[in-house]
């Protein structure tokens, strides 16, 4: 399988990432022209490196016929919440959305429970109808939900378990499961005084807008 199959296989992992992409940052938009608070903070998308399908496959003896339904998670969509209690606002909006463009088929909380390695986050396996030159087609998608500190510890934790090969020495380990309960921290502190902050926000949204304004 050389990289022009590869490249269609990818075509609409592409095209899903791009459009949902597209569908939550307007989302976010919304909310902010008729005032409302988001939330939704960020939103980032990417399709898995062939290399990185390739070495799933490998470890995971995944069949080749059946890699659509095996590794859920070649189109990925990450959106980023201020506060905890957003995560299950978005989860809302996604689920109110089945009857439309968006199928909920599975869901994995490591919110309630955290993985050992103190990894927290909402994922969201999604059915999602794309359209592209080769005809309809309907794919998974993962959409994981985590708060702006969530996805600190989880990316500078990513970048550690590369560097090791998913062998952080536990010295680190135990750094990283200190770090995570800091996060859940920052997290509850932050809740504790979201009204203050979202006040705050508005008063610095609306000078922002005078000032392109004028
Ligand atoms: P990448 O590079 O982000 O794509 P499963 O066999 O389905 O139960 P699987 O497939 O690992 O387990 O699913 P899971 O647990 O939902 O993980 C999917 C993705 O979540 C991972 O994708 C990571 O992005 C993220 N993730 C899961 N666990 C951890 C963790 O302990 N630390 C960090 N930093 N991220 C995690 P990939 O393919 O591993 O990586």
């Amino acid at each position: 399988m050389g990289t022009k199959y590869w490249q269609e296989f990818l075509i609409p992992y592409h095209q899903a990432v791009d459009e949902i992409v597209l569908k939550f940052t307007s989302l976010k938009e919304q909310y902010e022209k008729i005032g409302e608070y988001s939330p939704i903070e960020s939103v980032y998308g990417r399709v898995k490196s062939v290399a990185s399908i390739l070495e799933k496959i490998h470890n995971y003896g995944v069949d080749i016929e059946s890699l659509e339904e095996t590794i859920q998670d070649i189109a990925g969509i990450r959106i980023m919440c201020q506060f905890e209690d957003d995560i299950y606002e978005v989860v809302e909006l996604i689920r109110k959305r089945s009857n439309c463009d968006m199928e909920v088929v599975k869901v994995k909380d490591y919110l309630s429970e955290a993985k050992a390695s103190g990894y927290k986050s909402y994922h969201l396996i999604i059915r999602y109808p794309v359209f592209c030159v080769s005809g309809n087609q309907s794919i998974l998608v993962e959409i994981q939900i985590r708060t702006l500190a969530m996805n600190f510890w989880s990316i500078i934790e990513h970048s550690l378990n590369y560097k090791y090969k998913e062998n952080i020495p536990e010295a680190i380990k135990t750094r990283l499961i200190n770090a995570a309960n800091a996060v859940n921290d920052v997290d509850r502190e932050m809740s504790s005084i979201r009204e203050e902050i979202q006040s705050a926000q508005r008063l610095f949204g609306l000078k922002s807008s005078l000032v392109t304004s004028i």
